[in-house]
């Protein structure tokens, strides 16, 4: 079933110039960009961004990484997004995460981690909402659709 998902390229994917070379990575996959917007994300919007996590350790510190600069945010679309970016991000940190990955080709700490993805159709529905107005969200046919 076609599933949406919300993607981030963190602060320091903008501060490295490593936006184009991510975007890749979900195009080269034959992943639809739905909806995107560069900006800056404030901290009030980040706790509810991380309103999961609230309670845990790094709660803070996520919040004020995700509020540190301007991100790009993106909602892609495909079948079985969710599954798909999770897999293409990797592990948590670059320190784990696999080669072939985002996090594992791009990072190698315990500490920044370059993109952000939903990890449940429910919280896709939640962030999404927390970014876009529904007419924000573009429908239209990906040429190359029937040769993916
Ligand atoms: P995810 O981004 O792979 O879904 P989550 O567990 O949802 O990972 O954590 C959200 C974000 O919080 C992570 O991307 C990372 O930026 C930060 N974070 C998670 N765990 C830790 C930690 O143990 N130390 C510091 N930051 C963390
Ligand atoms: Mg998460």
């Amino acid at each position: 079933m076609t599933e949406r998902t919300l993607i981030i390229l963190k602060p320091d994917a903008v501060q490295r110039q490593l936006l184009g070379r991510v975007v890749s990575r979900f195009e080269e996959k034959g992943l639809k960009i739905a909806a995107a917007k560069f900006m800056r994300i404030c901290e009030p919007l980040a706790r509810r961004h991380y309103a999961v996590h609230e309670g845990k350790p790094f709660f803070q510190a996520a919040v004020k990484y995700l509020s540190s600069g301007p991100v790009l945010v993106m909602v892609l679309e495909a079948d079985n997004v969710i599954t798909m970016t999770r897999k293409l991000m990797g592990k948590t940190f670059g320190n784990e995460a696999e080669p072939g990955t985002i996090r594992g080709d791009f990072a190698g700490s315990k500490g920044l981690n370059l993109v952000h993805g939903s990890d449940s159709p429910e919280t896709a529905a939640y962030e999404i909402g927390l970014y876009f107005k529904p007419e924000e969200i573009v429908s239209y046919d990906l040429a190359a659709q029937p040769w993916l």
